[in-house]
Formats: structure tokens, sequence, C-alpha cells
């Protein structure tokens, strides 16, 4: 595949565009691959482009019901950050954010990181402790976080009214390499890296039964025909349950509509991201100058991908204490997408009962920010059988022995 450069476009420009490749090849799939990775959003692609990568395994397809993208991970609100409390997490999400930092150069693929800083507000005292509390435990496990006062916050962020009438802002938990990039362009940069190792990503491909003997998976059905692997990965999201159940096994996770919304542009007036867990609401400005806003999960499991108007008046009402400027926008359009929940508000990634058949599911409302780390841990659980230390912690099993990783604070959305 060429590189994309500066010299690319210039030369480009001089010849009408004429010459750019597609970004990925769109074959029809072959009988059997080594893999078969279902899913291709961002933890899907990401799990296809390690398993090229760090393990040499490359006849590999990426099956997707729609288009690249086109789950959650291009419906979110691209916030990156890994102030986590529990070490495993600390581990998966730091590493997924230290490969953020790089995977432009490595994809050869614009993803617009852009490491403006992440902001979550203590607004009542029960935050306060709690912030301080995962500040101390990120400095135990390298993460740099801190815990900052009411006047710092002011300063980062000068639209922040920080003496609200209800919830006054009393300090905040800030991550100065936390950030966003653009969501779409994270996978599409790793799809054009995979089908530039020779793996097909199969868009229009929705599996609809998993095929097994001796309790070891054999392949599956889809609807561009049967397809026959040695391995599979379910990597699903909001749909996990649906592949599970036709792998055989049910998993701990529900299903709901989490939803977003902008604002019409405006002049740049916020360089960082705001999350305000108390009242519900988190926020940053688009490169566009939209306002980019989002709440808490819908309160009722279901698989609709859409948003709805209560979502609108219920977020903003929620924000408009905290950023006064807000009662004078329009918003400009909303969405929704499903996520996949678990009880302990953190990932699965590992095995499941059926031989061969391996998961990377349950990151809910928080997994744009792990997708490097989550295709990383994924792809070496596939190609070696068993999880590496990344994964360790978060396999299944984990809900049957009581191991819980208890991220409901880090989660930082309302569910
Ligand atoms: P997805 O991107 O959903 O990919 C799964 C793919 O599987 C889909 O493309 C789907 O079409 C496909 N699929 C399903 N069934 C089948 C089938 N039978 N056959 C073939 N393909 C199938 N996270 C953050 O870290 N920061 C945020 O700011 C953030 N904000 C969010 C805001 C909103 C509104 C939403 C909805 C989510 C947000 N998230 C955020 C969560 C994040 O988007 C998800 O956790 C993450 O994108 C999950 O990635 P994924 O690749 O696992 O899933
Ligand atoms: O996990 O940081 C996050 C997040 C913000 C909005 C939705 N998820």
């Amino acid at each position: 595949m060429k590189r994309y450069s500066a010299f690319a476009i210039a030369r480009e420009a001089l010849r009408g565009h004429k010459g750019w490749e597609r970004a990925w090849a769109s074959p029809e799939p072959r009988e059997r691959y080594d893999v078969i990775v279902v899913g291709g959003g961002g933890h899907g692609l990401a799990t296809a482009y390690y398993l090229g990568k760090n393990h040499g395994i490359t006849n590999v397809a990426v099956l997707e019901k729609g288009w690249i993208g086109g789950g959650n991970t291009g419906r979110n609100t691209t916030i990156i950050r890994s102030n986590y409390l529990q070490d495993a997490s600390a581990a998966i999400y730091e590493k997924a954010r230290a490969l953020y930092e790089t995977l432009s150069q490595e994809l050869n693929y614009n993803i617009m990181f852009s490491p403006r800083g992440v902001m979550m507000l203590a607004q009542t005292h029960h935050e306060v402790r709690g912030y301080q509390r995962t500040a101390h435990a990120n400095a135990l496990q390298g993460v740099a976080t801190e815990y900052v006062g009411p006047e710092r916050v002011k300063e980062l962020c000068p639209i922040i009214s920080i003496d609200g009438p209800r919830y006054p802002v009393l300090g905040a938990l800030w991550q100065a390499r936390g950030g966003t990039a653009r969501h779409d362009a994270v996978a599409w940069g790793y799809a054009r890296a995979c089908s530039d190792m020779g793996m097909h990503i199969v868009q229009n491909c929705e599996v609809t039964a998993v095929r097994s003997s001796n309790g070891q998976v054999t392949g599956v059905e889809t609807t561009k025909g049967p397809i026959q692997c040695d391995k599979l990965a379910l990597v699903v999201a909001g749909h996990s349950g649906r592949l599970a159940e036709m792998a055989g096994f049910r998993l701990p996770v529900e299903s709901v509509a989490l939803q977003a919304m902008v604002s019409e542009p405006i002049k740049p007036c916020m360089d960082v991201v705001v999350m305000a867990n108390t009242v519900h609401g988190y926020m940053s400005q688009s490169d566009k100058g939209e306002m980019v806003i989002g709440g808490g999960a819908d309160g009722f499991n279901n698989y609709t991908q859409r948003g709805s108007f209560h979502h609108i008046e219920e977020t903003v009402r929620a924000l408009i204490e905290t950023f006064p400027m807000l009662s004078r926008l329009k918003m400009l359009r909303q969405w929704g997408g499903i996520v996949d929940m678990t009880g302990d508000r953190s990932p699965i990634i590992g095995k499941t009962p059926l031989g061969g058949c391996f998961i990377n599911c349950g990151w809910g409302t928080g997994g744009f920010k792990a997708i490097p780390g989550g295709g990383w841990a994924t792809a070496e659980t596939v190609a070696k059988g068993e999880p590496g230390p990344l994964a360790a912690a978060f396999s299944l099993d984990r809900f049957r022995e009581g191991r819980f990783i208890d991220e409901s604070v880090a989660a930082g959305v309302a569910h």
C-alpha cells in the first residue's frame, strides 16, 4: 500500500487526485481462515492488527455486519484517559493511552490524537475523596494524574462556573495526557493496516450462527455463506449476548443505549475535556467547533441505536449550572449506540466455554479509549490460547469466582 505523506498530497494535488488507492480491499470471503474476528469496530480491527503485527498471524478475516466503525466505535464522544482505580484496569487503559500517542505514525494514518487533558470534576465531598484516592492509586501505578483545586479548574477551563448553588466545583482529577482522537479514523487506520498485511476486511457480512464439533469451534454461518476457521474471536460490543448465545454460552452483560449530541459550531472556547459525573454530563469541543456532549445511559435494556428527545433535555439541564453558556446554544444532532455493560463495569477478555472461541466485550460506556490495549491483549490471548498479563484479570471466570474489578466510579457515566 502506498504511504501517505506530505509529498503524496502534493503529488496528488498536481494530478487531480487520480492516484489515491482504496484504503482497504473489499474481497469476498475465502472458505477458511486461521482466525475469524467477528465485529469490525475498533477492538475487532485492533485484535486483527496485533495478531499480524505481534504474532505473525495474517490468515485472518474481520467480518462486519454493517460498515467498519459503524457501531460504537464511530458513535462515541472520543474521550481517552487511563485514570482508573484498580491495578489491572490502570495497566490495560494506560497501555492503550500510550499506544494512542504514536498510533498515527505507526499506522501511517492520521487518527488526530489530541492529548488536550481530561478533567473529572468533583462536585460532592464523596467525589473529592474518591478522586483523591484514584490520584494516589494512579501515582503507585505510574499513571500521571493529579488532584487539583477549583482555582486550577477555572484556569484550565474558563467557561466553567465553579460556584454553582447546588453543585459547586470542589476540585477535579486531572490527566494532562488524556484527550481525544477522531474515532472513525481509528477504525479506518487499523483496517487499512490489516488489509496491507493481506487480511480480509469483509463488510455487510453478518454472522448468523457459530459452528462447532466436539466442543471445538469449526466456523461460522454468515449472510455471505459458511466460513471455516481454527479460532474465532467475538468482538461485537452490544451484540455480545447474541453471539454468545449462538456459541452456546451466556454472558453476564446487559445491552443498553448510550446517547450523545453535538451543538451548532461555535468559536474555540474550551480546549480540555470535562466530565461532570455527579450531574451526569461530559463535554469537549470538536475541531469543527461543535460542543460534543453526552450524559448517562438509558435506564432500560434495548438494542435501539438512536437518540431520544428526553435525553437532550436531561443532559443539557444537568450541565447548564456548571456551563451557563450552554443555555444559548442550539443542539444540532444526536445519536445512540448499544453498549455492553458488565456488573463491575470492567471488560471481559479471554477464553469462553467453547474451545477455540475467544471474547472481547463488556467495555460498556468506556471502550474507545481502550481500543489499542484491548486489541493487543485479545490478540495475545487468541494467538497463545491463554491470556497474557494484560488480559488475565479480565477473564469470564471472575464472575463465577467473585473476583470483581470494580470500576463503577472510574467509568464516569451513570448507568
Ligand atoms: P463496536 O464499535 O460496537 O463494534 C462491534 C461491531 O460488531 C459493530 O460494528 C457491529 O456492527 C458488529 N456486529 C455486531 N453483531 C455482528 C454480527 N452478528 N456479525 C458481524 N458483525 C457484527 N468510550 C470511551 O472510551 N470514551 C468515550 O468518550 C465514549 N463515549 C461514548 C459515547 C457513546 C454515545 C457511546 C455509544 C459509546 C461511548 N464509548 C466511549 C464506548 C465505546 O464507544 C465502546 O466501548 C467501544 O467503541 C467498543 O468498541 P468495539 O469495537 O468493541 O465495539
Ligand atoms: O469512558 O471516559 C469515558 C466516557 C466518556 C463518555 C462516555 N464514556
